[in-house]
């Protein structure tokens, strides 16, 4: 294949929804949900490597590991069962969720800190109530992925309840979006969770160039800690995070906060 597939044309309202076009560029639109994710010819082999990497981080972490941190290239959260967008293909954190049962914890949940809603993850989800997921992320009136993460999408049928979004304004500092953390923390030990994921993006951080949070490198460090206290088998999935030279930092600031609760 040489260059990039892009989505030009998705089916809009009024548009059918459950027929699926035979020509690429109608296939290709029918999948996707924000068109700046191209595809090129090494997409498929580097979302399959990202969510082994993933994979290979839950099988430490059911093995024994405290926790383990999964340097997924593409991220994840926005990958829905059938929907591409937002630099994501494949949900890796949702798959990591999804195998926990299997080595012995049966509620798991998914802590989402990136700056953006993860909106595949919740749709992953929606009617499940043995997953729970919990978002804080920019408004959805004022950011990416726009269409979905206000907080009155609480889940759907035996999932109602298990679905938890903290959408925040532009210039949110710590103050606030530490205290939709600890929330998030309160309701997901309450329910009981025995395992955790964490979708960790770095892009609330105040330089972050997409974003518009205010958080500053130290706080990256007092949320991992806060996390850490909950004392669950924890595999951490990277998510986005945009300010380069400060994305490693605020990277291990979480973990490091983290192993130090
Ligand atoms: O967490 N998700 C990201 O960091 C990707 C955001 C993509 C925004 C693209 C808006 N067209
Ligand atoms: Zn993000």
């Amino acid at each position: 294949m040489a260059g990039e597939v892009i989505a030009a044309n998705v089916p809009a309202r009024g548009m059918h929804m459950d027929r699926i076009p035979q020509n690429i560029d109608g296939k290709v639109g029918y999948y996707c949900h924000a068109s700046e994710t191209a595809m090129t010819q090494g997409t498929w082999a580097a979302a399959l490597a990202s969510v082994s990497c993933a994979q290979t981080a839950q099988r430490h972490v059911a093995a024994g590991a405290d926790s383990a941190f999964a340097l997924c290239r593409p991220p994840g959260h926005h990958a829905t069962a059938d929907q591409y967008g937002g630099y994501c293909f494949i949900n890796n954190a949702a798959v990591v969720a999804e195998m926990f049962p299997t080595s012995g914890a049966g509620r798991v949940a998914v802590l989402d800190i990136d700056f953006h809603h993860g909106n595949g993850t919740q749709s992953l989800f929606y009617d499940r109530a043995d997953v729970m997921f919990a978002s804080l992320h920019g408004a959805p009136q004022e950011t990416y992925p726009y269409y979905l993460g206000y907080a009155d999408e609480t889940g759907r049928g035996t999932g109602e309840g298990f679905n938890l979004n903290y959408p925040m304004t532009a210039g949110t500092g710590y103050g606030l979006w530490s205290q939709a953390l600890d929330d998030a923390i309160a309701k997901i030990t309450t329910w009981g969770a025995e395992a955790l994921v964490v979708s960790l993006g770095v892009d609330a951080y105040k330089d972050d160039p997409i974003s518009f949070f205010k958080l500053e490198s130290d706080d990256f460090t007092d949320a991992g800690r806060r996390i850490g206290r909950m004392k669950l088998p924890t595999v951490f999935c990277m998510e986005g995070g945009y300010a380069i030279e400060a994305v490693g930092i605020n990277t291990v600031n979480v973990l490091e906060g983290f192993k130090d609760a």
